[in-house]
């Protein structure tokens, strides 16, 4: 066996809407043909993803009847049964139809809004159905071109209405299930309401069933706002708040480009793989590694498998790197915590006497300030590492 090839305990998986993209630009049709859920399920199994994620319109058609629903989603529930994979996440679609062209949880009109809420109640019993335990909400309609339709405030408290609404909804039903918002700057809309991460995990914190929710923070979104991916990631598992998160690759700058994992910026990709993997020594994130990218519109189908498996492999290959990196003595020594075991007690937790003490204590401060840090040395060993030359 390749030791780079996927196992079910990396937990990656691609939702039908990444490899079944089609290349449909703003300039240009579709390239290839779609593909069947079914045959997705198919050839994601055969080349080593553990699950595949859906938006409720990925898989029953928009304005499906009863009837066809069950039929579509019994085809679907055999294929997963037949191929072994898992449905891990699911969405709503609530972007793509002419009716939430101004939004839909945001969205001025009330009629809107109501619609919205009765198909995400839809989508969470369809992705409950398939065994779905987190539900990601992307609000890409949920934003404006122009300010002057409607004050932000108004956008954010109407949003929270609907979490608090759906919260309810999933503790009623009884359900198992969790959500995960993600954010991103701009792109359907002009700006979009709650455009990062750190927006979004201040907005949980004002919501009724805070517990219930978290972020799904994707590479391309925070990188399209010029910040630091690692960071908003960080920021979320410290807070207990990264539920799900949608890998893919991006230059800073640019339109969402969605492009395979790692193939742009190794580096962040690489800091990224390590921080998510715990190799520097914090916790490991153990939910879904989820690639939500696709393949260059140069592409067959065949070209579609290469960039999946190109996802998972990279993945893994950083993340030897990244065991690597944190395993080799002369990184240890150059990131090991200074101690002073004295000192770090006093830091942390106020109290009069520390005060007291701290102020006593003795500086030398040009010393302290002319020392190097050797960072240079230490960026090095990355990127030899990373190179494979060390
Ligand atoms: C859409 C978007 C993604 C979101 C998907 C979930 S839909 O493809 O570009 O970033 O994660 O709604
Ligand atoms: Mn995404
Ligand atoms: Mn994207």
């Amino acid at each position: 066996m390749d030791p780079f090839d996927p196992t079910p305990d990396d937990r990656f998986t691609f939702g039908l809407w990444t490899v079944g993209n089609v290349g449909r630009d703003p300039f240009g049709d579709a390239v290839r043909p779609a593909l069947a859920p079914s045959r997705i399920v198919e050839r994601l199994a055969a080349c080593g993803a553990w699950g595949v994620n859906l938006h409720d319109n990925d898989l029953v058609p928009f304005g499906a009847s009863a009837a066809q629903r069950e039929r579509i989603v019994a085809e679907f529930k055999a294929a997963l049964a037949e191929h072994g994979l898992c449905v891990p996440m699911a969405t709503t679609n609530l972007f793509s139809h002419p009716i939430f062209k101004d939004g839909a949880f945001s969205s001025n009109d009330p009629k809107v809004r109501a619609f919205a809420l009765r198909k995400t109640m839809d989508g969470i019993d369809l992705g409950v159905e398939l065994g779905a335990k987190t539900y990601v909400f992307w609000g890409g309609r949920e934003g404006s071109e122009t300010d002057a339709c409607r004050d932000p405030r108004t956008a954010l408290a109407r949003t929270r209405d609907a979490l608090d609404f759906l919260c309810e909804y999933v503790r009623e039903r009884k359900y198992d299930l969790k959500f995960a918002l993600e954010a991103k700057p701009n792109e359907p809309r002009g700006d979009i309401y709650l455009p990062t991460t750190g927006h979004m995990l201040h907005f949980i914190s004002t919501l009724a069933h805070p517990e219930m929710v978290g972020v799904n923070p994707e590479v391309a979104h925070e990188t399209m706002a010029g910040l630091s991916f690692v960071h908003g990631v960080a920021q979320a598992m410290e807070a207990g708040k990264l539920f799900h998160i949608d890998l893919n690759a991006q230059r800073i700058g640019r339109y969402d480009q969605d492009l395979r994992f790692g193939s742009e910026d190794l580096r962040q990709a690489f800091l990224l793989v390590r921080l998510l993997e715990g190799t520097a020594g914090g916790a490991r994130y153990d939910g879904p590694r989820h690639f939500d990218a696709h393949a260059y519109r140069t592409e067959d189908e065949e070209g579609v498998w290469d960039f999946a498996r190109g996802c998972m492999r990279t993945y893994r290959m950083l993340a030897q790197r990244a065991r690597q990196f944190d395993a080799d003595p002369e990184v240890r020594a150059l990131t090991a915590a200074q101690d002073d075991g004295e000192l770090d007690p006093l830091l942390a937790g106020f109290t009069p006497e520390k005060a007291r003490r701290l102020r006593a204590l003795e500086f030398d401060v040009e010393a302290r300030a002319r020392r190097g840090l050797r960072y240079e040395r230490l960026d090095q060993l990355m990127i030899e590492h990373l190179l494979g030359f060390r």
